[in-house]
């Protein structure tokens, strides 16, 4: 039988399993990437594990999400993060220097390379053919001193691609109807592999868009088989060598198909508040809008601003319409500053940025009080931009320069038979991406070679194994999707202290029930109660750390997100399943124990475990586990898992088996 795309590159990395859907497989990591509101952590339980090189073929070390360093203690964490890649033997990119997926993707994704990434949005070099997944920071740490990383075998669904974008559709629509179709649920425990005659009409800075934004479905990853047109990519990078043919097999079988016919494709748009609330634009016309950015890691590049340039030569935007560009990288910046666009884009009334994530997570740019924001991003999830209450739409390039020439949501087609002289402007690529280089500081010349902690770095805090047994109060009772940006938001005031657990934690589910941290402190354990997919969004896994750190010992939910239950399991917080009526019945404050002796079942493979409610109803909660989850969660985490094993085995290489 043939094989997918997906099974040939990760049967190339398989180290431990079998690639039996559902099954646990180890795999090898060629490169990885971190950033720098992950990657403190990541490089100080690199540290804690005793590692002192990096194993995999390539790391990078971003500087992308907290560029503005209001506050010295970013420009410290900044600071650190360049001395562990100079220490340990990673790339550092400078901050500035832009978004660690934009600019990953313009200096080392491969084809047929596997790519792991503390970032959630790691699958975006998907497009040209690299198996990329985000991952908590610790998986990366392990990973990076050479141990695999571990995943259930996803299922691999084919999306077939037929016809050709219309004129004003985009990639960006593409992505938005597969999220109209199947919600931001609908790709858990899924890769999604494009194929068709359809793929062929798009560039591959169009495919990243739909991989990049494949995050927002909960999937695995997403990915692109190569063809001319990556071939091509690499050429106009300047790496033509590393251009490989990969594709899947004619009789390869997928656990499932979808088909996209894109000649039937229109502009969409994403409602408030959640990415799967998607509509044609021509719906909700005539909203007034506040504000317009172009940016962000789906659609910050040197192509994503060119159009939108071409749309605004020689137009000037509304006067009651701010309109902000965030070029996903330096290198698009200098190129379109070098080519003109930058000033036609600031002489029709746009405001130019740093290349940053920035506004992505209300760092900047935040909107004002009931007010409209259309952005090019991924991710509009409730109070995300930095104002709780927010209006945050997401679209493509076009439909939000439409939006900032007419001042209100429009529907470019439309807005092209009213001005009579608008074009689609098409999409193009550079003939060459060219600009400077030094940005990118590499293991091999290195500007230090020891660490430097700045006062609000902290260590890494460790849990105690699991005790036999685990009771407390019913902390915090939540609807579903839950994101982690509810968790532990992601706001310049929070994210200064992802290197200081113990002050990061006072912000726990802040955004849920401000005096949620003080009642975990007060009391003595507890569980978190959720619904449907908790967890969804990012990969940090602060969200799991800060939680833990307050005492919470599980989480009782109808489901969980991918990365999130993996970050559980790293820090020894034990995530149970339960059903929609049990989850109905309980109450915050219930009182919650669990019967077993939780230490001994969990070792000894135990799936389904019995809690008691307030000593007057039981209810059947399942730990859907592998044994080596088992075996981190009865340690109290996997850094300590990971020691212990280290000791054990007298290697060096970080063993998690
Ligand atoms: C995001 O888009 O939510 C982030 C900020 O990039 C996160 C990473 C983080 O929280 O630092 C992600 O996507 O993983
Ligand atoms: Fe940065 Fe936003 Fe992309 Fe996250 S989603 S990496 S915050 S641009």
């Amino acid at each position: 039988m043939g094989q997918t795309l997906t099974e040939k590159i990760l049967d190339d990395h398989l180290v431990e399993g079998e690639l039996e859907t559902g099954e646990e497989i180890g795999i090898e990591i060629d490169q990885v990437l971190t950033q720098d509101t992950t990657g403190t952590l990541v490089w100080l339980q690199f540290e804690a594990l005793g590692l002192d090189e990096v194993q995999t073929e390539l790391a990078a070390q971003y500087c992308d999400h907290q560029t503005y360093q209001f506050d010295f203690k970013n420009t410290d964490d900044h600071r650190f993060l360049r001395s562990a890649a100079g220490t340990f033997g990673a790339y550092f990119s400078r901050p500035g220097n832009g978004i660690c997926h934009n600019v990953h993707k313009e200096n080392f994704a491969a084809p047929g390379k596997t790519l792991l990434g503390s970032d959630s949005h790691t699958p975006t070099p998907g497009g040209l053919g690299q198996l990329a997944i985000g991952s908590g920071g610790l998986d990366v740490a392990v990973a990076m001193g050479g141990g695999p990383y571990y995943i259930e075998m996803p299922e691999v669904v084919n999306v077939r691609l037929e016809g050709e974008l219309p004129e004003w559709a985009t990639a960006k629509d593409v992505i938005l109807e597969m999220l109209r179709r199947l919600s931001v649920k609908g790709g858990v425990g899924k890769i999604f592999e494009y194929t068709g005659p359809g793929v062929e009409s798009l560039s591959v800075p169009e495919r990243t868009t739909i991989t990049n934004m494949g995050t927002e479905l909960g999937a695995t990853s997403s990915v692109f088989p190569t063809d001319e047109k990556t071939e091509d990519y690499l050429a106009r990078q300047g790496r033509e060598d590393e251009y490989v043919e990969i594709g899947p097999d004619e009789d390869a079988e997928y656990d499932d198909q979808i088909t996209i016919d894109l000649s039937d494709l229109e502009p969409l748009i994403s409602e408030p508040s959640m990415p799967d609330n998607v509509v044609p634009v021509r719906e909700v016309e005539g909203v007034d809008v506040d504000q317009v950015i172009i940016g962000s890691c789906t659609n910050g590049g040197y192509e994503d601003i060119l159009p939108s340039a071409k749309m605004l030569e020689g137009r000037s935007i509304q006067p009651d319409t701010e309109m902000i560009v965030a070029p996903g990288s330096k290198k698009a910046s200098e190129m379109l500053a070098r080519e003109g666009w930058t000033a036609e884009m600031m002489a029709a009334g746009v405001n130019y940025s740093e290349a940053t994530c920035g506004a992505c997570i209300g760092i900047g740019h935040v909107p004002g009080s009931d007010s409209v924001s259309l952005r090019t991003f991924n991710r509009n999830f409730e109070g995300r931009s930095g104002i709780e209450d927010d209006n945050v739409y997401l679209c493509s390039p076009e439909v939000a320069t439409a939006a900032a020439i007419k001042g209100e949501i429009v529907d470019p087609r439309n807005l092209a038979d009213e001005l009579g002289d608008l074009e689609d402007p098409g999409f193009e690529l550079p003939d060459e991406y060219a600009g400077a280089e030094n940005d990118i500081i590499t293991p091999d010349d290195p500007v230090d070679d020891e660490l430097v902690k700045g006062p609000n770095i902290g260590d890494v805090p460790l849990k105690d194994p699991l005790g036999a047994d685990i009771g407390g109060p019913a902390l915090l009772k939540m609807d579903d999707n839950i994101t982690t940006d509810h968790i532990i938001p992601a706001t310049q005031d929070i994210l200064m202290y992802r290197s200081n657990i113990p002050k990061l934690s006072e912000f726990t589910l802040s955004r849920v029930d401000e005096d949620f941290a003080q009642r975990a402190l007060d009391s003595d354990g507890g569980f978190l109660v959720a619904g449907e997919n908790y967890g969804q969004g990012s990969s940090r896994e602060h969200a799991a750390l800060c939680p833990m750190f307050l005492g919470v010992e599980g989480v009782l939910a109808q489901s969980f997100a991918r990365i999130h239950k993996a970050n559980l399991f790293n820090f020894g917080i034990v995530p149970l399943e339960i059903d929609a009526d049990d989850y109905e019945q309980i109450e915050q404050g219930d009182d919650i124990e669990i019967v077993d002796d939780v230490a001994d079942a969990v070792r000894s493979g135990q799936e389904e475990f019995t809690v008691r409610v307030n000593d007057d109803w039981e209810l059947t909660a399942a730990l859907d586990a592998s044994e080596r989850e088992r075996r981190i969660l009865a340690d109290g985490g996997k850094l300590t898992h990971t020691k212990k094993q280290a000791e054990s085995s007298g290697s060096d290489a970080p063993a998690d088996d």
